[in-house]
């Protein structure tokens, strides 16, 4: 049987990262595109990049970017994929506020760009496309658990951009009978999430601080609530979404909720250095260490213009329809991402203490 093809965009961030590596395991030849940078911006899938020479993976990297329609148009007739995963986006909610035109640019009508490129090049019937829709489309809850008929009100640029995309997705699939499915993930997590992302930064930070590289951790909002999955099971939805029998839009979630704060203290406890929380109620300023002093402290420069303040979501479709459920709970992973930082803030201190040399030889 021939092999499926599939194409992702945003190939270089954390869900491109393991949906390559589990659509080769799968035996797909896997295009991806990725931007120019000035520095290399393939570490997140180096490894597989190297296995192309070594193991004979089948994966093809594209130059292109969301708000250039030519390079799309271009690469979706060049790859002739089954499937595309639309993963590309500016997807950080606070930059969006400092972006709002670029974010409306690549998320919103890159989106767009897309799916032009798919008819223009005349494969609505052949491709399946995955949308990467958001919770934060929810934005303002309208409901304390959301699913896939909760009204949406969206409360950042990014959220209003995706917003377009979510419905441009739906209208594709309705117009011209395009297979064209929104995921409508939560927040999911994993020791490759972006630096300036909550969770890895706290987990990067209480690693480093722990080993008395960096003294402080700044946080906005503590109070968020949000519910957080790893991202491996959640790629693993994209993939079931698009060999489903129909196309349709899933939420997928974990169903359990925790604060920012939560996520500190076990992030803390994993590392074995438990932070007393100072002061009450909402005017909580500083979490300590027992010992007393301030390591983890709210700066208001971190507040949003627009708060989403809680998201919790219901996938009880995705469970019953597509078979999916999580399989890392939110213990295992906060775990697994402290234990990563502790191992990378390790190499960073031998660095600091002995030169690049020594730490060239440290497992
Ligand atoms: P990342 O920020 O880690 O990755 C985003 C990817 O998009 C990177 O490869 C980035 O390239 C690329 N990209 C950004 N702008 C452009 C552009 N103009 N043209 C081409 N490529 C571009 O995000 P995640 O992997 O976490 O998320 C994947 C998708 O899922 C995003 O669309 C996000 O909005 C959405 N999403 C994420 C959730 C999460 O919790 N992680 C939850 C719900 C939705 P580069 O590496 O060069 O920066
Ligand atoms: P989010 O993720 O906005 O939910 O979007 P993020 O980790 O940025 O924020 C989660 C919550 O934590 C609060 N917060 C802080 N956030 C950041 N980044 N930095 C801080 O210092 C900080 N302190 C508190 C935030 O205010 C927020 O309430 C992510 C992205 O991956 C989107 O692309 C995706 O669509 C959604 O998840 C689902």
């Amino acid at each position: 049987m021939a092999k499926k093809t599939a194409l992702i965009t945003g190939v270089t961030g954390q869900d491109g990262a393991y949906l390559l590596e589990f659509l080769l395991a799968k035996g797909y030849a896997v295009h991806g595109v990725r931007r120019r940078a000035s520095l290399f911006n393939t570490d997140r899938i180096d490894h597989l990049l190297h296995d192309v020479h070594t193991q004979g993976n089948d994966l093809t990297l594209h130059y292109g970017d969301m708000t250039d329609s030519s390079s799309l148009i271009r690469i979706v007739e060049r790859t002739q994929a089954d499937e595309i995963y639309n993963l590309a986006a500016q997807s950080h909610v606070a930059v969006s506020f400092e972006q709002p035109e670029y974010t409306a640019n690549a998320d919103g009508l890159g989106t767009m760009r897309l799916l032009e490129a798919i008819r223009i090049v005349g494969l609505e019937r052949k491709t399946r496309f995955y949308q990467a829709s958001t919770s934060e489309l929810y934005g303002l809850v309208q409901e304390p658990l959301q699913n896939e008929k909760t009204p949406f009100y969206p409360r950042s640029p990014y959220a209003a951009s995706k917003l377009y995309a979510y419905w441009m997705t739906v209208n594709y699939r309705e117009s011209y009978q395009m297979f064209a499915c929104n995921g409508i993930l939560f927040n999911h997590e994993s020791p490759v999430r972006g630096e300036i992302f909550v969770t890895r930064k706290i987990t990067r930070a209480l690693a480093r601080i722990k080993l008395g590289i960096q003294e402080r951790l700044f946080l906005g909002n503590v109070h968020a609530r949000r519910d957080w999955g790893h991202a491996r099971d959640y790629v693993r939805a994209m993939w079931m979404m698009l060999q489903h029998d129909t196309p349709d839009d899933f939420v997928i979630a974990s169903g359990a909720q925790h604060s920012v704060k939560d996520f500190v203290d076990l992030a803390a406890r994993e590392l074995g250095m438990p932070l007393r929380w100072e002061g009450s109620g909402l005017d909580e300023k500083a979490y300590c260490w027992q010992t007393g002093a301030c390591v983890v402290e709210v700066d208001p420069r971190y507040f949003r213009p627009a708060e989403v303040e809680t998201l919790l979501g219901d996938a009880t479709k995705a469970r019953r329809e597509l078979g999916w459920s999580p399989e890392t709970s939110f213990e295992e992973l906060v775990s697994e991402m402290v234990q990563a930082d502790l191992a990378e803030a390790k190499r960073d201190q031998l660095v600091r203490n002995n030169g690049f040399k020594y730490a060239e030889h440290f497992e």
